[in-house]
């Protein structure tokens, strides 16, 4: 009963309410756009998980249908259509969109979080035995620094493309009072991008703290609207701890550091995330547990990267990306996804983030670097 009233509150503050809302059909205008630029689409080598399950019977059967938020096919496709140089080509235009257009997403979910079904459930949040994690290179040899990240959507608001401009500085006033309580290493201040001068902005993104402005793929996906509105970082004094606010999800809470200690990055993260979900409630679905613009991060929707330096196995990138296929992880550049490495430093992460518990995640990444970092040893 609980959620039926949030999900009606952040209905008639969404935006979209005001024209497409309720039962009403898709509109003629947004039919005639999706069927040309499905057609455009089609003709296109876009090697995205979209093209690979976008069929014409299945997009034939859900182009009509629409949210109560108003979001239709189009809203969570087009970022896909515009740029056929994408991975997945698909966001969560709203919440209800995982369930109305569940033909799409959950062949995409499955195939990303490899072999999540369509009636696999969740795990409960479980952070594990947090002191059994280790240093993924006590020598200092291979990784510069590691990262631990998750991303969090507010109860009772919609996503990105759904969002009012009231929406978005309310999101970012309930995060900043929630942080603004925060104690002893956590304990920080809040720098909103409005205002922010262009070099703060430009140095916080090259030293890999703020993200980064102007992502084309979240622009095609009406995820950048009233920018810079709303948008800002909260981190402490050594920038060991970070808080995004309204980038691509309304949150993203991280932890990182120089070196390969991935035990004591956890540490911090996991006493953070915890910290803040006494303070805020964060939107969680039963079968898809945390629930995030992005179809790639659902679950825990933790990712747990190390800056890493693997020259030999770097020689031949297709090996190292099947290397990591292996172990479930995903190889980025230096400045994270979509780009690539500068002076031989590599981005290595998890690429799962649904269908383990947090521990199960973090693991999975630990014992993955592990083995990257012996076959570069042993490599001659
Ligand atoms: P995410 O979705 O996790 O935010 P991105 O690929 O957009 O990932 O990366 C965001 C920023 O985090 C980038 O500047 C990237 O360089 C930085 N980053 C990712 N992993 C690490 C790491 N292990 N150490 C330092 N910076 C990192
Ligand atoms: N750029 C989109 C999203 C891929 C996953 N990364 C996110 N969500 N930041 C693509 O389809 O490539």
């Amino acid at each position: 009963m609980v959620c039926q009233i949030i999900v009606k509150m952040a209905k008639a503050k969404c935006h979209k309410c005001a024209e497409k809302c309720g039962k009403g059909k898709v509109p003629h205008d947004v039919l005639l756009k999706l069927d040309r630029a499905f057609k455009d689409f089609q003709k296109t080598d876009s090697k995205s998980l979209l093209k690979k399950y976008l069929t014409q019977e299945i997009f034939d059967k859900i182009k009509t249908k629409k949210t109560s938020f108003g979001s239709t096919l189009l809203d969570c496709v087009q970022s896909g259509f515009e740029n056929p140089d994408s991975g997945i080509g698909i966001y969560a235009a709203d919440p209800e969109t995982y369930t109305i257009f569940e033909d799409i997403f959950n062949p995409i979910i499955e195939d990303y979080h490899v072999g999540f079904k369509k009636f696999s459930k969740h795990p409960t949040t479980d952070w594990g035995s947090i002191k059994d994690v280790g240093n993924v290179d006590p020598k200092g040899e291979f990784v510069v620094s590691t990262r631990v990240r998750c991303c969090r959507s507010l109860e009772g608001f919609p996503f990105n493309p759904c969002l009012t401009q009231n929406q978005y500085t309310e999101i970012e006033s309930k995060m900043t009072n929630a942080l603004s309580s925060l104690k002893g290493n956590l304990k920080g201040n809040y720098y909103p991008l409005t205002g922010m001068t262009k070099d703060i902005q430009q140095k916080l993104i090259d030293d890999h703290f703020l993200f980064k402005e102007g992502d084309r793929f979240l622009q095609s996906a009406n995820a950048c609207r009233f920018w810079p509105t709303g948008r800002g970082i909260f981190h402490n004094e050594d920038k060991t701890f970070l808080v995004w606010i309204n980038e691509e999800d309304h949150v993203r809470i991280i932890s990182l550091q120089k070196g390969g200690d991935l035990g004591q990055v956890y540490q911090r993260f996991v006493s953070a995330v915890t910290e803040i979900e006494n303070k805020v409630t964060f939107m969680k679905n039963d079968r898809l547990g945390y629930l995030t613009f992005c179809p790639t991060n659902l679950g825990t929707t933790i990712r747990a990267s190390v800056h890493i330096k693997v020259p030999k196995l770097a020689k031949d990138m297709a090996k190292l990306n099947e290397l990591a296929e292996k172990y479930h992880l995903q190889v980025r550049g230096t400045r994270g996804e979509h780009s690539e490495a500068e002076d031989g430093i590599y981005d290595i992460s998890n690429k799962r983030r649904l269908g383990l518990t947090e521990y199960e995640v973090i693991k999975e990444m630990y014992d993955g670097i592990v083995e990257i970092i012996k076959l570069e040893k042993g490599k001659t």
